[in-house]
This record gives C-alpha cells, structure tokens and sequence, in this order.
C-alpha cells in the first residue's frame, strides 16, 4: 500500500518499504555512507542516472528515502527532499529558485535565522528582497517588481501566529509567474496542507512536531517532481545539508503518532489559551483557535485547528515577563517547539533576536512577548504552572508599584 485517502494512514505506511530480506516491521537504518557497485559499468550507469539505484550518501540513502515519500503523501506533494534541519532546507530551496539579480517577497514577519538569511546573506550575494505584511494583497502586489522570482511566507507566523490566507497568495504568485514557498511547521500536514491551495513549495523545520520528541535536528522539502530533482541536483547535492539516516529513522518514528500528538497539542492549547485569555494579567493571546483571533476565520476553511503553539502578552514590562517565565516550575524556558514537553521562550531575546529592534517592533513582536508550545502534559498541571508564575508576577506587581 502506498498512499490511502486517510492522513493517519499514511502517516505510519505511506512510501514504505517492505523489508523482503527479514521481514522488519521497523524501517532499517543504512548506516553507510556509500554503496558497492556490482562492476564499474553500474557505476558509471548510476551516475548517468540511466539505472536508478544508491550511489554515496549525499545523493541518497533508503531510510532517508522512505521519509521523503512518507512526507510527499503527508503534504500531498509528488516528492520531498530532506535536510539536515530546517534552515538547510529553506536555504537550499530558496537558493535553487533565486540568483544573483533575483528579487522575493517575504513576510515581514519570519522565523529570526529565516529572516536574518534573506536579510543579511541573500544581500551580499545579490539576492533583494522587500518585506511585506502578508495579509495585506496590494502590498505584496505592489512590492512585485520585473525580477521578482519567488514569494515566501509562514502561515501561523512564527512568533505572532498570524495567518495568511493561502489561496490568496497562490493566486497572486501564479499571475505573476513566482515560485510560492510556505514554512508549514507550525500546522504540520496534519492540520494544513498548502498545497490544497496551490502553493509549489512547502518546508518543514522537522525539529518541530514532524520528530515530536525533542531529539532531532531536521528539515523537508515538499514539491513537485521537478522541483524537487532541481533542489536534490543542486542546492542539496553541492551545499550538502544532507539528513542522516540515524535522523530519517527517529522522523519516521515521531510521524507514527504525529496525527494523535497533534490532536491533544491542539485541545491542550485551546484550553490553556482560553485561560490565559480570560487572566487579568494577560493582555492578548495571539492564538488562532480563539475567536478574538484574526487568524480564526481560516479554520475550517485552511488550517483544521488552531495548532499546539502560541503567543501571548503579559500585562507589564520586560521584567514581568521575566519574572513570571522565570517562577514556572514544570513548564521548560526552551526554544524550539512541538515536543511533548511544555516550551516557553522569549522571541525579542531569543528566536527573534537577528531582528534588529526597530524591524522586529514593525513586524508585530513586541518586548513583552512570550511564545508557549503546550506540551501533552495533563492540560490541568500546564494551567496550574502558568497560575502559579502569573500569581507571583501579581505580588510583584503590587510590591513594585
Ligand atoms: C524556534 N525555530 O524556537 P531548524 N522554520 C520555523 C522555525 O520555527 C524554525 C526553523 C524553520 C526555532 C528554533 S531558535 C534558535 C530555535 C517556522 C526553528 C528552523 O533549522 O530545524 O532549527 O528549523 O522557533
């Protein structure tokens, strides 16, 4: 069985690979770096690309390969490509759409490293680009100029979970004869598949809820065939931020219970949300499974749920932020997000901090800002922490003025 119409399905079967030597259950990790070939004419045939087989493990390994085609059935894409972590793939899906004299637009509001890559090293190598607030139509039709190649966004957006309507942004980048690329990491496909909508490019940090655990650093590319074998035959194969079949194996197992961690991410965010909402200590909780959201009105109709991460403002100053992150007990002060325990960081001096001050203000993250990624802890011990910290950030607050 390859692919069934059921995303819980595939996410434990699609792409496998029937192990006809022993029979395993478990996938096989290929452990090797490169591959024998039977005589020098195979060799050479491989490398001609006239025999399909493993050559050398930049170029290819099977356990690397039995993710890629789980994760093209996941995001309903024809391939995938995987990476080393989720900047090797963005960088390198970027670099294989865009040159030297090339121009993108993107969102002004990024993942830190997305943003400092596109900001800082894209400039020096002659690659400019205009950012612009993704809602916003006329202004990504507007910031369109005669060399623009390639649109980039996330939707949630990383910190401030605002999300942007992907319909919309397929439709101006087919019009204009762009490359669209969406990071889906904070959705995963369990909750939204880009390209339902017709988005080309869809990257993963598989960090995040693709592992789920907490001990892997990894990326993936999904696409069309053709955008994949140009990304597989240049930016991956000659920048070379290969995945590590050791890697590939812990994705392929984190992916067998994405459907149900994602599901209980999600209810164990909605309820937390709701009671930080209603907290009198917070002033806003940017989470697009509320109804004040502005992000609510995709649900149902892009995204299935409001995810497992998000953002809220404290009532009070940087220090109170500080403060209260700092008198949690249970809940980690940790970037990255997706694992099963609860994560909490700070994106003005951590994920967010390759904004200059002045850029990260203008895209909407302010000093106060606190992303949460709600871990499948009892959602009633996450509550009571975050009760706990906001009743001690009170007595301060009284104590202070
Ligand atoms: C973080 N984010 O805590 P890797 N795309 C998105 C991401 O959130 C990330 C990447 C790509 C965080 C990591 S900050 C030092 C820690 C939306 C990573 C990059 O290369 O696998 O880390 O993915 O927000």
């Amino acid at each position: 069985m390859t692919r069934s119409t059921h995303l819980e399905t595939n996410t434990i079967h699609a792409g496998k690979v029937r192990d006809r030597q022993f029979g395993a259950l478990s996938t096989p990790i290929y452990q090797t770096s490169t591959f024998i070939f039977d005589d020098v004419a195979q060799g050479a045939s491989r490398f001609q690309g006239e025999e399909s087989g493993f050559i050398y493990g930049r170029l290819g390994n099977p356990t690397v390969r039995e993710l890629e085609q789980r994760m093209a059935s996941l995001e309903k894409t024809e391939d995938a490509a995987a990476f080393g972590s989720g900047m090797g793939a963005i960088s390198a899906t970027l670099l294989a759409n865009l040159k030297n004299g090339d121009h993108l637009v993107a969102s002004a509001a990024l993942y830190g490293c997305t943003y400092a890559l596109i900001n800082h090293k894209f400039k020096d190598m002659g690659i400019e680009a205009s950012f612009v607030d993704m809602t916003d139509s006329a202004a990504i039709k507007a910031a369109i100029q005669p060399n623009t190649k390639v649109i980039y966004f996330e939707s949630p957006i990383n910190p401030n979970l605002e999300c942007i309507d992907m319909a919309v942004i397929a439709k101006i980048a087919k019009a204009n004869n762009l490359v669209s690329i969406v990071d889906n990491t904070f959705m995963s496909p369990v909750l939204q598949n880009p390209a339902d909508f017709g988005i080309d490019l869809i990257v993963h940090s598989a960090t995040k809820y693709l592992n789920g655990h907490g001990d892997v650093i990894a990326g993936i590319t999904c696409g069309s065939s053709e955008q994949i074998e140009n990304i597989k035959f240049t930016t991956l194969k000659d920048m070379g931020a290969v995945m590590s079949p050791n890697d590939a194996w812990l994705i392929i197992r984190g992916l067998k219970t994405l459907s149900v961690r994602v599901e209980r991410h999600c209810s164990n965010a909605q309820q937390v949300a709701e009671y930080l909402e209603a907290h009198p200590l917070i002033r806003e909780v940017n989470y697009p499974g509320l109804k004040s959201h502005s992000g609510h009105q995709l649900i149902g109709k892009q995204m299935k749920a409001g995810g497992g991460t998000f953002a809220f403002e404290i009532e009070g100053s940087f220090d109170d932020a500080v403060h209260f992150m700092n008198n949690l007990e249970m809940c980690s002060i940790a970037v990255s997000l997706g694992d099963a325990e609860t994560l909490i960081q700070h994106p003005a001096s951590m994920t967010h901090s390759p904004y200059e001050k002045e850029e990260r203000e203008a895209a909407g993250i302010s000093e106060t800002l606190i992303r949460l990624s709600v871990g499948l802890e009892h959602v009633e011990d996450i509550i009571q922490d975050l009760d706990g910290a906001l009743n001690s950030m009170a007595t301060r607050l009284k104590s202070v003025g």
